[in-house]
């Protein structure tokens, strides 16, 4: 790894924030491609957290801490990564399902959404069925679920069928995704479609309203 990209990889695998914050411009200054900077140091560094916690080394305040400082070096990077600047394709509402705190991944699935020209109506983190069918209810092309839990997986069912008992499936399309997610559950669940990562989110989204 490039040695400008490894200090950030570095700083979020410590949560130093500010490492992070004072690293990303120098590899931006050189030309590498926000998205590069993303893959390559941001990415694989909280993979490397999920690794450590695994094997016990790191606990939940470690956890915390790197998935802040990965939040600093998103906001730097989310300028760069959304400018599309093309009038709303769709609008889309988007969270984590019920019971799930992981909430970067769907903020990156959001920057990408933006920067393929949707409207986003970001619900946040931990939202029940319930807020889900409202948001249908005042009107969004698409609802995106994300779980990174398996014990939240469940949640994403749930949420489905509240839409369909609110009699307003037919209105939406559904996608899901997160790390547990698989494409086989999502068929299962009755959603319109699964996407391993933020890009393919954007790809399906647009897919599934044209
Ligand atoms: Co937790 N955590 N965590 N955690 N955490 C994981 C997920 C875990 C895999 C770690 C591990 O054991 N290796 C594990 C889950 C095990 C499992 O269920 N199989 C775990 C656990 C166990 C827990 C707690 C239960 C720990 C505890 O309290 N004992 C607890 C649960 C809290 C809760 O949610 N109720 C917990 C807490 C936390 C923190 C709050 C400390 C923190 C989250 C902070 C935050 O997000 N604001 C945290 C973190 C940081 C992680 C890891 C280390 C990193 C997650 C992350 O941000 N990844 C994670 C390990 C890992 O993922 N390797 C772990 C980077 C992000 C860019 O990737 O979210 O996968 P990801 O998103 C990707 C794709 O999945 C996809 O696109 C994204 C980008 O390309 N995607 C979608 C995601 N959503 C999508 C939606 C789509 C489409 C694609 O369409 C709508």
């Amino acid at each position: 790894m490039d040695e400008k990209l490894k200090l950030i990889y570095n700083a979020i695998l410590e949560g130093d924030m500010e490492g992070v914050v004072n690293n990303i411009q120098a590899p931006l200054d050189a030309g590498v491609a926000p998205g590069e900077i993303l893959n390559t140091a941001l990415i694989p560094a909280m993979d490397k957290v999920g690794q450590l916690f695994e094997e016990g080394e790191y606990f939940v305040p470690e956890m915390l801490v790197a998935a802040r400082a990965m939040k600093a070096g998103l906001e730097i990077l989310k300028p760069l990564l959304v400018d599309s600047g093309v009038d709303p394709v769709g609008k889309v509402a988007l969270g984590t399902v019920k019971g799930d705190l992981h909430d970067i991944g769907k903020n990156l699935v959001a920057m990408m959404l933006e920067g393929a020209g949707f409207e986003i109506v970001d619900l946040g983190a931990d939202v029940s069925p319930d807020q889900f069918v409202a948001a249908v209810r005042d009107g969004v092309d698409v609802v995106g679920l994300s779980a990174l839990l398996t014990t939240t997986m469940p949640a994403m069912e749930n949420t489905i069928r509240a839409i369909k008992e609110s009699g307003l499936r037919d209105r939406v399309k559904i996608i899901v995704g997160g790390a547990p997610v698989t494409a086989e559950y999502a068929r299962q669940i009755g959603a319109d479609g699964y996407a391993a990562d933020a890009s393919q989110a954007a790809t399906l989204a647009r897919e599934l309203i044209s």
